[in-house]
């Protein structure tokens, strides 16, 4: 009996949604023949973003939210995609556990489906400003990855450029840490503390994503955890 084929995009896309996962973006075989910064065999990479807004009850109902250890969601990532990786013979990547950090950003660029935005984050036309991954799957096998979408920001006014407090975004420096952080431990930080920063959620393109307020909130106590 041959051997049963790898699985395509669909099955895959079913295989993230059944973790509350979704492939967000990815790169085929040619745009990773040109790279000198995936494991070696790599045929595909596929990045893997949060499903919403199936992602933060799941999330909260695993052992690594529940058992009060530091960094569940990491865990969490770690176990879910690392498993994953293994049923499929695939090699998982993490954003996290740095430095060095994978690069994660010039992937999704090269994916063509995420781009720049002008305060410095990525934007996606389905997630807006609340762009994030998980985790990613390089796979030794081909896989017709989603295809480039334009870019959001194209023809709009660049609301998130001016929903910042503090102006802490889309400074010529970079993004100003401690000036956002400053706010952040301000009572009048509560608002981005609280659901998540006010520059990403000004982003139209991200308005129906699902992103749920408890877990932007997860992300900014985080942060600020952060030294
Ligand atoms: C280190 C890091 C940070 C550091 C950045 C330190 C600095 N700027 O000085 C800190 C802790 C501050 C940070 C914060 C946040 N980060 Co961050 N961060 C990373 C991480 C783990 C590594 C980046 C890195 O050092 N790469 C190596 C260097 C050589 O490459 P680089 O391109 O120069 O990296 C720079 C950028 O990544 C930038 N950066 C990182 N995070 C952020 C956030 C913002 C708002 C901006 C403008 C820039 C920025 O800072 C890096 C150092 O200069 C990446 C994951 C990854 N693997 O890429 C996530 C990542 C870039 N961060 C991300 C996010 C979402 C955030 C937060 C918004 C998290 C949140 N609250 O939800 C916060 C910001 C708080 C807010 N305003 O809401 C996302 C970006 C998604 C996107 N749309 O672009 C990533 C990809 C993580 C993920 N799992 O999806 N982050
Ligand atoms: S608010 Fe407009 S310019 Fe800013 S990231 Fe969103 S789409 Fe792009
Ligand atoms: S979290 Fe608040 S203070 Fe920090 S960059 Fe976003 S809008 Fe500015």
């Amino acid at each position: 009996m041959p051997a049963e084929a790898p699985p395509d995009l669909d099955r895959l896309e079913r295989a993230a949604q059944a973790r509350q996962l979704t492939i967000s973006c990815g790169l085929d075989a040619r745009a990773c023949a040109v790279r000198d910064d995936l494991p070696g065999g790599t045929r595909s990479l596929l990045l893997l973003s949060p499903h919403e807004p199936a992602f933060w009850p799941a999330f909260t109902d695993s052992p690594e939210w529940q058992d009060g250890a530091p960094d569940p969601m990491d865990r969490w990532s770690t176990r879910v995609i690392g498993a994953w990786a293994e049923e499929i013979d695939a090699i998982p990547l993490y954003p996290f556990g740095g430095p060095p950090f994978a690069p994660f950003l010039a992937w999704a660029l090269a994916s063509g489906r995420v781009h720049s935005s002008p305060i410095g984050l990525l934007v996606h036309r389905g997630m807006g400003l609340l762009t994030s991954f998980r985790g990613a799957l390089a796979l030794p096998w081909d896989v017709t990855v989603p295809p480039p979408l334009s870019s959001p920001c194209d023809g709009c006014a660049a609301h998130c450029r001016d929903a910042c407090p503090v102006g802490a975004l889309g400074r010529a420096g970079g993004y100003d840490v401690p000036a956002c952080k400053d706010h952040l431990r301000q009572p009048e930080g509560a608002p981005c503390l609280t659901a998540g920063c006010l520059a990403r959620r000004a982003c139209p393109a991200g308005v129906g994503h699902g992103r749920i307020a408890a877990h932007s909130a997860y992300h900014m106590r985080q942060f600020l955890g952060d030294t």
